[in-house]
């Protein structure tokens, strides 16, 4: 049996990789994160659950003994409304990562996985909609995101030098926009997919033409839904390759596209608010993955609209039974 460390267990992807293990009997399986347990979006009981900063050394070597793999999905994140204007709290994750690797070599753990991001690519690449997929070598020469996309490019090179001078076995991935159901909707750290699904039920609901859009939604995406990110996320894990990999969709859209599909999952047209002063980052976005398909052999299998279908249909029910994002975790605790 091995033991699995899920740091950032309490987050969106950190819940449903938890959901992924909890029942396979081949495992035994920690859970970390910062926050309270009433604010975990996924709660599981017989895992063994600890809520404490992994900033701190102390503690990333409290979770890691005997354990054999750890997934590192710990950092301070959002969506462009919050990594633009926490760049300093973005940046201080960094310590996250710098612990726990410290750890794991100290308590002699197996493997280690970093969630590293798109926000990594070189910006001057992503000027124009519509632009080539990146290529894993496009992170270079850098010019990451201001604040998070420098602290992700740093821990990445930091895995690597983990493996090279210490001989920890380390996978990188490069996390491309995730969406689905089970993420946050509200209050500040919601991405662009989860946003906007909730900005159209509000409308709908309340009888409103008009959403605000930020930017003038000509601004180009690619989004991946979460079960295509958990299956990439494990096949990389699962194979020898130390390199970096793209975990991302290749389906390019513009904000103002991807209005369109979830208008016509609503059933309700809105009119469109273009707010050119909202945090906008990258002009154009988009994952080449013909490097992790050809290494890895994983390519993601659901479409944008699948995956919208279904994040829209739980933050409506989420919303229709008067729920928060807050709420949500809270209630789930108690069942
Ligand atoms: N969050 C949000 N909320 N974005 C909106 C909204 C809205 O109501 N309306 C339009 N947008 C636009 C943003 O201005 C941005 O241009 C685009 O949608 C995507 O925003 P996003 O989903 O918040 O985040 P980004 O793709 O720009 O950046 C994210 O990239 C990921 C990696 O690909 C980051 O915030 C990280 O969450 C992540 O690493």
């Amino acid at each position: 049996m091995k033991k699995i460390l899920i740091c950032g267990a309490g987050g969106f992807i950190g819940g449903h990789l938890a959901k992924k293990f909890i029942n396979d009997k081949n495992y035994q399986l920690v859970c970390a994160d910062i926050k309270p347990l009433e604010y975990w979006f996924q709660t599981f009981d017989s895992a063994e659950n600890h809520c404490l900063d992994l900033k701190d050394y102390n503690n990333t070597l409290k979770v890691t003994k005997n354990v054999d793999y750890i997934f590192n999905l710990a950092c301070n994140m959002g969506g462009m409304g919050f990594i633009e204007n926490n760049k300093a709290e973005c940046m201080l994750s960094v310590l996250i990562n710098t612990n726990l690797l410290r750890a794991a070599i100290k308590n002699k753990c197996e493997k280690y996985l970093f969630s590293s991001s798109a926000c990594v690519y070189n910006g001057s690449k992503q000027n124009e909609t519509f632009i080539p997929g990146l290529k894993e070598t496009d992170a270079y020469p850098a010019e990451p995101e201001d604040g998070y996309g420098w602290e992700k490019l740093f821990s990445e090179r930091m895995c690597r030098h983990f493996t090279e001078d210490f001989g920890l076995e380390t996978r990188v991935v490069r996390f491309h926009n995730i969406y689905g159901p089970v993420g946050t909707f509200d209050g500040g750290r919601e991405k662009a997919p989860a946003a906007l699904c909730r900005k159209i039920i509000n409308a709908k609901n309340k009888n409103l033409k008009k959403i605000d859009v930020w930017g003038d939604g000509e601004q180009t995406r690619s989004f991946l839904y979460i079960s295509d990110c958990i299956d990439g996320m494990l096949e990389v894990f699962n194979s020898n390759s130390t390199e970096v990999f793209n975990i991302g969709s290749e389906e390019q859209v513009s904000i103002n596209q991807m209005i369109d599909t979830i208008e016509n999952i609503a059933a309700h047209k809105v009119d469109k608010n273009y707010q050119l002063d909202k945090p906008l980052g990258v002009r154009g976005r988009s994952s080449d993955n013909s490097y992790v398909t050809k290494k890895i052999g994983w390519k993601p299998k659901t479409t944008l609209k699948e995956g919208l279908v279904k994040t829209h249909q739980w933050i409506s029910q989420q919303i229709s039974s008067g729920t928060n994002i807050d709420k949500f975790c809270k209630s789930n605790i108690e069942k």
